[in-house]
């Protein structure tokens, strides 16, 4: 069998404003628009996507949040609604999607070897979270690839950032393993905003882009050094830096998803491509992709 690759990694922010948006059969909520930037990048990143030979999509989510242990989604398929918590106004979406279980079960075998405690959610009526299903979404609209969702184990919780960022970084490295071994050829993906301080009052119109705007300068100034280095490929920098910076912004970076990507794809050292940046709710959200074929890789923005 040939060795299993992964094709890119992508990190995609998942504000369920964007699915809101886009105003998809899936969803119920209807909408007049908003937050074109990032939507119009992702449909760009999905352009792409639909140009490279993959198999299954591997995400990682903050919004499936375990307290014992990692888990993968385990069941071939997961059909239901699922509705945001924080904005049931805007997202209560439809979802019926299909999983690489013998993939997740891979991935949760040499997890466990690499000591790390984790188990397969096989309950057919767990709903699958918004995270998932925003991102999945808005990077491949069809819906005509497998994932595997992973869950964020909360060892920021019980430990610490640092404990968070080792523990993440083992289970990428895991995560390749299985990939490598499977013959399959991987899309990943972190979903996740960047910095992540956000107004607690919503406008009356939600997508009123004259109420858009990042929460803070501090913010936008940690943002654009965070994503500089992502435009120079300096991306152990950016794992060094990342208890610091998930501490300054309250990133979304906190649950784990960008160290595991970065390990799972041996930290890059070549540039990212970026696809859009923009404020949700004063939240900040970079969309950007990591190509490791240099024949396709692109200076995008
Ligand atoms: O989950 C989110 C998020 N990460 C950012 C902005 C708004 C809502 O939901
Ligand atoms: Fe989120």
């Amino acid at each position: 069998m040939t060795k299993g690759e992964i094709v890119l990694g992508c990190l995609a922010p998942h504000p369920p404003h964007l699915v809101y948006a886009e105003n998809p059969p899936q969803n119920e909520a209807f909408s007049e628009g908003g937050w074109e930037t990032l939507r119009w990048g992702y449909a760009k990143l999905a352009r792409k996507l639909k140009t490279i030979d993959y198999d299954a999509i591997v995400i990682f989510t903050p919004h499936w949040q375990t307290y014992i242990g990692t888990h993968f989604l385990g069941l071939p398929e997961f059909k239901s609604k699922s509705v945001d918590p924080v904005f049931p106004n805007l997202f209560r979406y439809n979802y019926d999607l299909k999983v690489d279980v013998e993939l997740a079960e891979a991935m949760h075998e040499e997890t466990e070897k690499a000591g790390i405690i984790t188990k397969m959610m096989r309950n057919p009526d767990f709903r699958v979270d918004y995270g998932t299903i925003t991102s999945c979404h808005l990077l491949n609209p069809d819906w005509d690839k497998p994932i595997v969702t992973i869950s964020s184990n909360r060892n920021s919780h019980y430990y610490s950032n640092e404990v968070m960022i080792e523990q993440a970084k083992a289970l990428g490295e895991a995560c390749m393993k299985a990939i490598e071994k499977s013959g399959k050829k991987v899309v990943l993906v972190s979903s996740h905003s960047l910095s992540h301080r956000h107004f607690v009052t919503e406008a009356p119109l939600p997508e009123d882009m004259s109420r858009e705007h990042i929460y803070n300068h501090s913010q936008y100034v940690w943002d654009m050094k965070i994503i500089d280095m992502f435009r120079e490929g300096k991306m152990q920098e950016v794992v060094d830096i990342m208890p610091e910076y998930t501490e300054q912004t309250i990133a979304e970076t906190e649950a784990g998803g960008l160290i595991w990507m970065m390990a799972a794809m041996g930290v890059p050292s070549y540039p990212a491509e970026i696809y859009g940046y923009q404020s949700v709710i004063g939240t900040g959200n970079c969309i950007a992709c990591w190509d490791p074929n240099t024949n396709t890789r692109e200076l995008v923005l």
